[in-house]
């Protein structure tokens, strides 16, 4: 009977989800659903890359969080339009949610909707949410054996951003290992090692997501 149950309530977001994407679609807006734990460094990452992109892309971000606006107040100083969504204690965002937002956005003017999940390895990988892509950030902290043992959220992303790689001499993380997992799980993804601190890495990050930018503008157009 929960199989039912739960079966019917990830069919219905997935209705809601497709609307989202055919909403997106027409207005050429590429929308990124930012994966990972609790601290993995989501809102470093966001806060890097419309500090270095926002001359370049139009971006707005959605935040989810359990109870506050703290990411969102942290994005909001970047001068980038930003809506909080509080799940008030639930472990993931779902398409009604998103949909329940998008009123507050400008779609018009956008190129870019990053929607930054709540912090969690399990649940937020389970419910689409009108994005066209899944990025999941793993960070060095958390240690290598995560992608083996939580694969679904590194099955569903289309690019792995291994971040705090400063801290690579202080910890036991194998890099090499956990990069052979992830590729185990899900064979060809982009795997993008980083550091929000140092700024290694963020260059290639920012010119992947102009890529995807263009592929979508570029779908539009035909
Ligand atoms: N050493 C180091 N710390 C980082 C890096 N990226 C983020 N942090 C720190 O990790 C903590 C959590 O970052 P935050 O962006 O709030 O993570 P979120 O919970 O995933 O949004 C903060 O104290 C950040 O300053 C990094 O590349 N290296
Ligand atoms: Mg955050």
């Amino acid at each position: 009977m929960q199989i039912k149950v739960m079966t019917s309530i990830l069919e219905r977001n997935d209705q809601i989800s497709a609307a989202l994407q055919e909403r997106f679609e027409k207005a050429g807006i590429f929308v990124l659903n930012l994966l990972g734990s609790p601290g993995c460094g989501k809102t470093s990452l966001l806060e890097k890359t419309i500090h270095a992109l926002k001359d370049t892309l139009s971006i707005a971000v959605i935040e989810g969080d359990l109870f506050t606006a703290k990411d969102a107040e942290r994005i909001e100083q970047h001068g980038v339009p930003v809506v909080q969504i509080n799940t008030a204690g639930g472990c993931h965002l779902d398409a009604n949610m998103i949909d329940g937002v998008l009123d507050c956005l400008d779609l018009d003017t956008l190129d870019v909707i990053v929607i930054e999940n709540v912090g969690n390895l399990v649940c937020p990988a389970e419910f689409n949410i009108g994005e066209d892509c899944k990025v999941t950030v793993l960070s060095i902290t958390e240690g290598d054996d995560k992608p083996l043992k939580y694969p679904l959220i590194f099955k569903q992303a289309s690019a792995v951003i291994l971040n705090k790689i400063d801290l690579l001499p202080y910890t036991n993380f194998d890099l090499k290992a956990a990069e052979k997992d992830i590729t185990s799980i899900h064979p060809g993804i982009t795997l993008l090692p980083v550091s929000c601190q140092t700024g290694t890495g963020l260059e290639t990050w920012f010119n992947w997501l102009i890529e995807q930018v263009q592929i979508k503008k570029g779908k539009e157009s035909k």
